[in-house]
């Protein structure tokens, strides 16, 4: 080479393929290494990705917690709501603009808890919207308490001789409530989760994805289950598919085999599907469907009563 000469290199790319979906002045997150939380979001953008939905008409509703967190962390139009009040919030915005594919991400604290009557209602309403529930079995974001699907004998913060308390099958209670799309996977399958999601996200009705993720820093630690990617190994020596599986058998023990799968994938008419329906059959043509408060008829009626 002749000394002097200008060398080019190959443009370095320094963007992460994801970065376009996220909000990058947010960064770095909360999450604890080894969470199973930051997989998830990968999966679910990826899905979002994978669906083809336009971006401008998704929307993240998250309540309190780690994974509540991540509406703050998704550069699309979203929102960090109050504890246990995620879907009641989603419900809302779905019921006043339709149009929208409605995302609700949240913990299993926030979602099966203080959340649970929201969720028993909008699965047997059939509420148009997809929920993820990451499951790491425990209260994280304020010190690992007990939760509503910590396994019989787990130690907790509030539960330091083991819990004696039946947890939640949250696939049982959802397919039982009625949600029409119901999957369990763990943070380890990733292809499997991200397929699940983008099904979920293309599915009319409530539809919900529970994700098993590792909690490294309380559950892991507490229950002297080694690291994060322990966890990952058991879940990879201990997982079971059982797509079509009765919902009934999905209860998760402590340390014991996780089933994984597709469980419920039927149809049925969503809220808004059977609300137009029923009123179009009591009221005749004088009905005028609703389409959501933004529709031109109910802009009309507005300016009408205005
Ligand atoms: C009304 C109300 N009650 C309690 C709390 C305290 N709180 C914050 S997050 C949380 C639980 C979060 O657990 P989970 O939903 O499982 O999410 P994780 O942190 O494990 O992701 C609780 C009880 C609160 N913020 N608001």
């Amino acid at each position: 080479m002749t000394q002097g000469a200008v060398v080019h290199e190959p443009e370095l790319r320094h963007e992460h393929p994801l970065e376009p979906f996220l909000r990058m002045d947010r960064i770095p997150h909360i999450w604890c290494p080894t969470c199973g939380i930051g997989t998830s979001v990968a999966c679910f953008l990826n899905a979002l990705k994978e669906s083809g939905l336009p971006l401008d008409k998704v929307a993240v509703v998250s309540g309190i917690g780690c994974s509540g967190r991540v509406a703050g962390y998704v550069k699309l139009d979203s929102f960090h709501t109050t504890h246990g009040r995620a879907i009641a919030f989603a419900t809302g915005l779905k019921l006043a603009n339709p149009e929208l594919k409605v995302v609700v991400f949240s913990g299993d604290g926030d979602l099966i808890a203080i959340g649970g009557n929201h969720f028993i209602h909008a699965a047997r309403r059939n509420m148009d919207i997809t929920v993820i529930c990451v499951n790491n079995f425990i209260y994280a974001m304020t010190g690992g308490q007990v939760g509503p699907t910590t396994p019989v004998m787990a130690n907790c913060s509030t539960s330091p001789y083991g819990n004696f308390e039946r947890p939640f099958n949250i696939p049982l209670l959802a397919a039982s409530c009625g949600a029409v799309y119901v999957a369990r996977w763990t943070a380890l399958h990733i292809r499997r989760l991200t397929r699940a999601m983008t099904e979920a996200l293309l599915k009319p009705g409530f539809s919900v994805v529970e994700v098993i993720a590792p909690c490294s820093t309380l559950y892991a630690r507490r229950n002297r289950l080694g690291t994060g990617l322990d966890l990952m190994k058991f879940y990879h020596d201990n997982c079971e598919i059982r797509h079509g599986a009765d919902p009934k058998d999905l209860d998760i023990g402590f340390q014991q085999k996780i089933i994984v799968g597709k469980f419920v994938d039927t149809t049925r008419p969503t809220f808004l599907e059977a609300y137009n329906e029923h009123m179009k059959k009591v009221l005749g043509e004088a009905f005028v469907p609703y389409q959501g408060a933004f529709s031109a008829t109910a802009q009309s009626d507005e300016s009408k009563a205005a």
